[in-house]
Protein backbone atom coordinates (compact mmCIF):
# COMPACT_ATOMS: atom_id res chain seq x y z
CA UNK A 1 0.00 0.00 0.00
CA UNK A 2 3.07 2.37 0.94
CA UNK A 3 3.49 2.45 -2.82
CA UNK A 4 0.22 2.77 -4.07
CA UNK A 5 0.31 5.93 -1.66
CA UNK A 6 3.39 7.35 -3.16
CA UNK A 7 2.07 7.07 -6.41
CA UNK A 8 -0.52 8.98 -5.55
CA UNK A 9 1.16 11.89 -3.73
CA UNK A 10 3.90 12.20 -6.31
CA UNK A 11 1.25 12.08 -8.86
CA UNK A 12 -1.34 15.27 -7.27
CA UNK A 13 -0.11 18.76 -7.50
CA UNK A 14 -0.57 20.37 -4.27
CA UNK A 15 -2.46 18.62 -1.23
CA UNK A 16 -4.50 15.48 -1.28
CA UNK A 17 -6.95 14.65 1.82
CA UNK A 18 -6.42 11.19 3.76
CA UNK A 19 -9.79 11.07 3.30
CA UNK A 20 -9.46 10.83 -0.37
CA UNK A 21 -6.55 8.47 -0.51
CA UNK A 22 -8.48 6.55 1.68
CA UNK A 23 -11.44 6.11 -1.16
CA UNK A 24 -8.65 5.10 -4.19
CA UNK A 25 -7.43 2.73 -2.38
CA UNK A 26 -10.80 1.38 -0.24
CA UNK A 27 -8.73 1.99 3.27
CA UNK A 28 -9.53 3.71 6.07
CA UNK A 29 -7.98 7.49 6.90
CA UNK A 30 -6.23 5.77 9.90
CA UNK A 31 -4.31 3.56 7.55
CA UNK A 32 -3.61 6.31 5.18
CA UNK A 33 -2.38 8.31 8.18
CA UNK A 34 -0.47 5.05 9.34
CA UNK A 35 1.39 4.70 6.17
CA UNK A 36 2.36 8.10 5.56
CA UNK A 37 4.20 7.88 8.98
CA UNK A 38 6.13 5.02 7.90
CA UNK A 39 7.07 6.65 4.63
CA UNK A 40 8.16 9.20 6.82
CA UNK A 41 10.29 7.41 8.33
CA UNK A 42 11.67 5.92 5.59
CA UNK A 43 12.71 9.72 4.84
CA UNK A 44 10.11 11.12 2.46
CA UNK A 45 9.46 14.72 3.07
CA UNK A 46 5.83 14.57 3.23
CA UNK A 47 4.02 18.08 4.54
CA UNK A 48 0.59 17.27 6.62
CA UNK A 49 -1.54 20.21 6.54
CA UNK A 50 -5.09 20.69 8.56
CA UNK A 51 -7.87 20.85 6.40
CA UNK A 52 -6.20 20.46 2.72
CA UNK A 53 -4.39 17.13 3.33
CA UNK A 54 -1.33 15.75 2.39
CA UNK A 55 1.63 17.06 -0.08
CA UNK A 56 4.92 15.18 -0.93
CA UNK A 57 8.07 17.63 -1.50
CA UNK A 58 9.72 15.63 -3.98
CA UNK A 59 13.67 16.66 -3.30
CA UNK A 60 14.99 13.64 -1.22
CA UNK A 61 17.33 11.53 -2.32
CA UNK A 62 15.55 8.55 -1.11
CA UNK A 63 16.37 4.77 -2.80
CA UNK A 64 15.04 1.72 -2.51
CA UNK A 65 13.77 -0.47 -4.85
CA UNK A 66 10.57 1.61 -6.03
CA UNK A 67 12.07 4.65 -6.34
CA UNK A 68 14.80 2.89 -8.29
CA UNK A 69 12.61 0.74 -10.94
CA UNK A 70 10.68 3.76 -11.35
CA UNK A 71 13.71 5.59 -12.95
CA UNK A 72 15.37 3.20 -14.70
CA UNK A 73 14.17 3.13 -18.30
CA UNK A 74 16.64 0.54 -19.68
CA UNK A 75 15.56 -2.88 -21.40
CA UNK A 76 18.06 -5.27 -19.79
CA UNK A 77 20.23 -4.29 -17.66
CA UNK A 78 18.59 -3.09 -14.67
CA UNK A 79 15.49 -4.32 -15.60
CA UNK A 80 15.64 -6.31 -12.05
CA UNK A 81 16.66 -4.12 -9.26
CA UNK A 82 17.82 -6.00 -5.94
CA UNK A 83 18.16 -2.84 -3.14
CA UNK A 84 19.31 -3.94 0.03
CA UNK A 85 20.06 -0.82 2.96
CA UNK A 86 22.88 -2.58 4.37
CA UNK A 87 25.21 -4.97 2.26
CA UNK A 88 28.95 -6.28 2.78
CA UNK A 89 29.74 -5.81 -0.58
CA UNK A 90 26.89 -5.92 -3.79
CA UNK A 91 29.26 -7.80 -5.68
CA UNK A 92 28.92 -10.51 -3.33
CA UNK A 93 25.02 -9.70 -3.79
CA UNK A 94 25.26 -10.63 -7.61
CA UNK A 95 27.92 -13.26 -7.31
CA UNK A 96 25.40 -15.10 -5.05
CA UNK A 97 22.31 -14.75 -6.76
CA UNK A 98 24.87 -15.44 -10.22
CA UNK A 99 25.80 -18.70 -8.65
CA UNK A 100 21.90 -20.03 -8.48
CA UNK A 101 21.62 -19.23 -12.03
CA UNK A 102 20.29 -15.55 -12.03
CA UNK A 103 20.06 -14.18 -15.85
CA UNK A 104 22.13 -11.36 -17.26
CA UNK A 105 21.32 -7.46 -16.48
CA UNK A 106 19.88 -8.01 -12.96
CA UNK A 107 21.22 -5.30 -10.47
CA UNK A 108 22.22 -4.94 -7.08
CA UNK A 109 22.36 -1.31 -5.37
CA UNK A 110 23.21 -0.72 -2.07
CA UNK A 111 22.81 2.56 0.86
CA UNK A 112 25.43 0.98 2.47
CA UNK A 113 28.57 -1.52 2.26
CA UNK A 114 30.57 -2.51 5.01
CA UNK A 115 32.93 -4.44 3.35
CA UNK A 116 33.05 -2.52 0.07
CA UNK A 117 36.17 -3.54 -1.85
CA UNK A 118 38.79 -2.06 -4.76
CA UNK A 119 41.31 -4.36 -6.72
CA UNK A 120 43.66 -6.51 -5.06
CA UNK A 121 42.29 -6.22 -1.83
CA UNK A 122 42.32 -2.86 -1.29
CA UNK A 123 39.30 -1.27 0.58
CA UNK A 124 36.54 1.24 -0.94
CA UNK A 125 34.91 3.26 1.30
CA UNK A 126 31.06 3.20 1.12
CA UNK A 127 30.00 3.20 4.37
CA UNK A 128 27.44 5.67 4.56
CA UNK A 129 24.69 6.22 2.17
CA UNK A 130 25.36 9.16 0.14
CA UNK A 131 26.88 7.32 -2.63
CA UNK A 132 25.51 4.77 -5.73
CA UNK A 133 27.37 1.80 -4.96
CA UNK A 134 25.80 -1.33 -7.55
CA UNK A 135 26.85 -4.29 -9.68
CA UNK A 136 25.50 -5.60 -12.85
CA UNK A 137 25.71 -9.28 -13.65
CA UNK A 138 26.43 -9.60 -17.22
CA UNK A 139 27.06 -13.24 -18.72
CA UNK A 140 28.92 -12.63 -21.95
CA UNK A 141 29.39 -14.66 -24.68
CA UNK A 142 33.11 -13.67 -25.26
CA UNK A 143 36.76 -14.80 -24.76
CA UNK A 144 37.24 -14.10 -20.78
CA UNK A 145 40.62 -12.65 -21.65
CA UNK A 146 38.66 -9.92 -23.06
CA UNK A 147 36.63 -9.10 -19.84
CA UNK A 148 38.97 -6.59 -18.43
CA UNK A 149 37.63 -4.79 -21.35
CA UNK A 150 34.43 -4.17 -19.68
CA UNK A 151 35.54 -2.49 -17.20
CA UNK A 152 36.83 0.05 -19.35
CA UNK A 153 33.35 -0.13 -20.83
CA UNK A 154 32.24 0.98 -17.87
CA UNK A 155 34.75 3.70 -17.04
CA UNK A 156 33.68 5.40 -20.19
CA UNK A 157 29.86 5.17 -19.77
CA UNK A 158 30.48 6.44 -16.14
CA UNK A 159 32.54 9.54 -17.66
CA UNK A 160 29.83 10.16 -20.40
CA UNK A 161 26.72 9.68 -17.92
CA UNK A 162 28.83 12.03 -15.16
CA UNK A 163 29.32 14.54 -17.94
CA UNK A 164 25.66 14.38 -19.01
CA UNK A 165 24.13 14.72 -15.89
CA UNK A 166 26.58 17.61 -13.37
CA UNK A 167 28.19 19.80 -17.10
CA UNK A 168 30.92 18.89 -14.60
CA UNK A 169 34.94 18.52 -16.50
CA UNK A 170 34.83 14.67 -15.32
CA UNK A 171 37.22 12.31 -17.45
CA UNK A 172 39.13 9.20 -17.02
CA UNK A 173 42.22 7.85 -15.53
CA UNK A 174 43.29 4.76 -17.15
CA UNK A 175 42.13 1.73 -16.64
CA UNK A 176 39.20 1.98 -14.10
CA UNK A 177 39.60 5.44 -12.36
CA UNK A 178 36.92 8.22 -13.24
CA UNK A 179 38.18 11.74 -11.65
CA UNK A 180 37.83 15.24 -11.64
CA UNK A 181 40.44 17.99 -11.09
CA UNK A 182 42.85 14.41 -10.63
CA UNK A 183 40.46 13.41 -7.30
CA UNK A 184 38.62 9.71 -7.90
CA UNK A 185 35.05 10.03 -7.98
CA UNK A 186 34.24 6.62 -9.11
CA UNK A 187 35.85 3.40 -9.19
CA UNK A 188 35.34 0.17 -10.65
CA UNK A 189 35.82 -3.65 -9.42
CA UNK A 190 35.23 -6.37 -12.14
CA UNK A 191 35.11 -9.48 -11.00
CA UNK A 192 34.53 -12.52 -12.79
CA UNK A 193 33.89 -16.67 -12.89
CA UNK A 194 35.19 -18.99 -15.77
CA UNK A 195 35.02 -22.21 -17.05
CA UNK A 196 37.46 -23.58 -19.49
CA UNK A 197 37.65 -20.59 -22.04
CA UNK A 198 34.26 -19.93 -21.34
CA UNK A 199 32.69 -17.16 -19.16
CA UNK A 200 30.20 -17.99 -16.83
CA UNK A 201 29.83 -14.53 -15.05
CA UNK A 202 31.19 -11.25 -15.03
CA UNK A 203 29.98 -8.85 -12.25
CA UNK A 204 31.08 -4.91 -13.12
CA UNK A 205 30.89 -3.28 -9.68
CA UNK A 206 30.62 0.55 -9.74
CA UNK A 207 31.35 3.03 -6.69
CA UNK A 208 29.96 6.92 -7.37
CA UNK A 209 30.67 9.41 -4.78
CA UNK A 210 27.84 11.80 -5.55
CA UNK A 211 26.38 13.59 -2.73
CA UNK A 212 29.25 12.43 -0.43
CA UNK A 213 30.44 15.47 1.72
CA UNK A 214 33.45 14.52 4.09
CA UNK A 215 35.75 12.01 3.17
CA UNK A 216 37.95 10.28 5.71
CA UNK A 217 41.14 11.61 6.36
CA UNK A 218 43.41 9.39 4.29
CA UNK A 219 41.27 9.77 1.59
CA UNK A 220 41.08 13.99 1.53
CA UNK A 221 44.06 13.93 -1.13
CA UNK A 222 42.60 11.40 -3.41
CA UNK A 223 39.00 11.53 -3.20
CA UNK A 224 36.36 14.07 -4.21
CA UNK A 225 32.45 13.38 -5.04
CA UNK A 226 29.81 15.10 -7.43
CA UNK A 227 28.36 17.45 -4.92
CA UNK A 228 32.03 18.64 -3.61
CA UNK A 229 32.97 19.17 -7.38
CA UNK A 230 29.60 21.02 -8.06
CA UNK A 231 28.09 22.44 -4.90
CA UNK A 232 24.96 20.73 -4.91
CA UNK A 233 23.20 17.21 -4.51
CA UNK A 234 22.48 14.81 -7.22
CA UNK A 235 20.18 12.42 -7.36
CA UNK A 236 21.85 8.95 -7.12
CA UNK A 237 18.76 7.12 -9.02
CA UNK A 238 18.85 9.52 -12.33
CA UNK A 239 22.42 8.86 -12.38
CA UNK A 240 22.27 5.15 -12.32
CA UNK A 241 19.59 5.32 -15.01
CA UNK A 242 21.70 7.34 -17.22
CA UNK A 243 25.30 5.22 -16.09
CA UNK A 244 22.64 1.73 -17.21
CA UNK A 245 21.50 3.20 -20.27
CA UNK A 246 24.70 3.74 -21.36
CA UNK A 247 26.60 1.06 -20.70
CA UNK A 248 23.46 -1.00 -21.77
CA UNK A 249 23.75 0.73 -25.20
CA UNK A 250 27.55 0.15 -25.12
CA UNK A 251 27.72 -3.30 -23.81
CA UNK A 252 25.71 -4.76 -26.75
CA UNK A 253 27.86 -2.96 -29.14
CA UNK A 254 30.84 -4.61 -27.58
CA UNK A 255 29.77 -8.07 -27.56
CA UNK A 256 28.71 -7.67 -30.95
CA UNK A 257 32.07 -6.67 -32.48
CA UNK A 258 34.30 -8.06 -29.68
CA UNK A 259 36.57 -5.33 -29.27
CA UNK A 260 37.56 -1.95 -28.19
CA UNK A 261 38.40 -1.05 -31.53
CA UNK A 262 35.49 1.26 -32.27
CA UNK A 263 35.17 2.93 -28.40
CA UNK A 264 39.06 3.78 -28.52
CA UNK A 265 38.70 7.33 -30.26
CA UNK A 266 36.25 7.71 -27.91
CA UNK A 267 37.69 6.92 -24.53
CA UNK A 268 41.01 8.65 -25.41
CA UNK A 269 39.38 11.78 -25.50
CA UNK A 270 37.77 11.59 -22.17
CA UNK A 271 40.55 9.80 -21.07
CA UNK A 272 43.31 12.60 -19.19
CA UNK A 273 45.86 9.92 -19.02
CA UNK A 274 46.67 9.97 -22.65
CA UNK A 275 49.55 12.27 -23.50
CA UNK A 276 50.84 12.59 -20.17
CA UNK A 277 54.20 12.30 -18.54
CA UNK A 278 53.72 8.87 -16.14
CA UNK A 279 55.64 6.26 -14.41
CA UNK A 280 54.60 2.67 -15.32
CA UNK A 281 54.98 1.00 -12.07
CA UNK A 282 54.56 -2.69 -12.44
CA UNK A 283 58.03 -5.51 -12.42
CA UNK A 284 59.97 -3.12 -14.21
CA UNK A 285 59.45 0.56 -13.00
CA UNK A 286 60.10 3.25 -16.21
CA UNK A 287 59.25 6.92 -17.27
CA UNK A 288 56.84 6.97 -19.85
CA UNK A 289 54.45 8.98 -22.40
CA UNK A 290 51.02 7.68 -22.60
CA UNK A 291 50.08 7.92 -25.86
CA UNK A 292 46.86 5.83 -26.73
CA UNK A 293 45.03 2.89 -26.30
CA UNK A 294 44.87 -0.14 -28.34
CA UNK A 295 41.98 -1.94 -29.72
CA UNK A 296 42.18 -4.12 -26.65
CA UNK A 297 41.83 -2.09 -24.21
CA UNK A 298 45.84 -1.92 -23.22
CA UNK A 299 47.39 1.04 -22.69
CA UNK A 300 50.60 2.46 -25.47
CA UNK A 301 52.84 4.29 -23.85
CA UNK A 302 56.66 5.11 -24.88
CA UNK A 303 59.79 5.12 -23.28
CA UNK A 304 62.45 8.04 -23.28
CA UNK A 305 64.50 6.17 -25.71
CA UNK A 306 60.98 6.08 -28.25
CA UNK A 307 60.33 2.30 -28.47
CA UNK A 308 56.67 2.18 -27.83
CA UNK A 309 55.48 -0.61 -25.07
CA UNK A 310 51.47 -2.42 -24.35
CA UNK A 311 50.39 -1.69 -20.52
CA UNK A 312 47.98 -4.32 -19.55
CA UNK A 313 45.89 -2.91 -16.46
CA UNK A 314 45.87 -5.86 -14.74
CA UNK A 315 49.91 -6.23 -14.24
CA UNK A 316 51.07 -2.06 -13.43
CA UNK A 317 49.61 1.18 -11.78
CA UNK A 318 50.34 4.19 -13.64
CA UNK A 319 51.42 7.32 -11.96
CA UNK A 320 51.13 10.67 -13.07
CA UNK A 321 54.40 12.69 -13.23
C1 LIG B 1 38.58 0.62 -7.17
O1 LIG B 1 39.64 -0.08 -6.70
O2 LIG B 1 38.59 1.80 -7.41
C2 LIG B 1 37.32 -0.19 -7.31
C3 LIG B 1 36.21 0.28 -6.43
C4 LIG B 1 34.93 -0.44 -6.73
C5 LIG B 1 33.85 -0.08 -5.78
C6 LIG B 1 32.53 -0.70 -6.15
S1 LIG B 1 31.21 -0.15 -5.15
C7 LIG B 1 30.17 -1.38 -5.73
C8 LIG B 1 31.01 -2.63 -5.82
N1 LIG B 1 31.09 -3.32 -4.56
C9 LIG B 1 32.33 -3.40 -4.09
O3 LIG B 1 32.67 -3.97 -3.03
N2 LIG B 1 33.17 -2.77 -4.94
C10 LIG B 1 32.47 -2.22 -6.09
P1 LIG B 1 41.14 0.44 -6.70
O4 LIG B 1 41.51 0.94 -8.06
O5 LIG B 1 41.91 -0.66 -6.11
O6 LIG B 1 41.11 1.69 -5.73
C11 LIG B 1 41.01 1.57 -4.34
C12 LIG B 1 41.58 2.84 -3.75
O7 LIG B 1 40.70 3.93 -3.97
C13 LIG B 1 41.74 2.77 -2.24
O8 LIG B 1 42.97 2.20 -1.89
C14 LIG B 1 41.68 4.25 -1.84
O9 LIG B 1 42.90 4.90 -2.06
C15 LIG B 1 40.71 4.83 -2.87
N3 LIG B 1 39.33 4.90 -2.34
C16 LIG B 1 38.71 4.10 -1.44
N4 LIG B 1 37.44 4.46 -1.26
C17 LIG B 1 37.23 5.54 -2.05
C18 LIG B 1 36.12 6.38 -2.33
N5 LIG B 1 34.92 6.21 -1.76
N6 LIG B 1 36.30 7.38 -3.21
C19 LIG B 1 37.49 7.61 -3.82
N7 LIG B 1 38.57 6.85 -3.61
C20 LIG B 1 38.45 5.82 -2.74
Amino acid sequence: MNNKILDILKNTEGYISGEEIGEKLGVSRTAVWKAISKLKKEGYNIEAVNNRGYHIIDDVDIINEKEIQDAIHTEILGKKIIFKDTVTSTNDVIKYIAEKGEKEGTVAVSEIQTAGRGRMGRKWESERGDGLWFSILLRPDIDPRKAPMLTLLAGLCVCRAARRVTGLDVSIKWPNDVIINDKKICGILTEMSTEIQKINYVVVGIGINVNTENFPEELSDVATSLKKEAGKDFSRKELLNEVLKDFEMYYNKYVKYGDFSIFTEEYEKMCNTIGRDINVIGRETYPAKAVGINESGELIVERENGTREIVFSGEVSVRRR
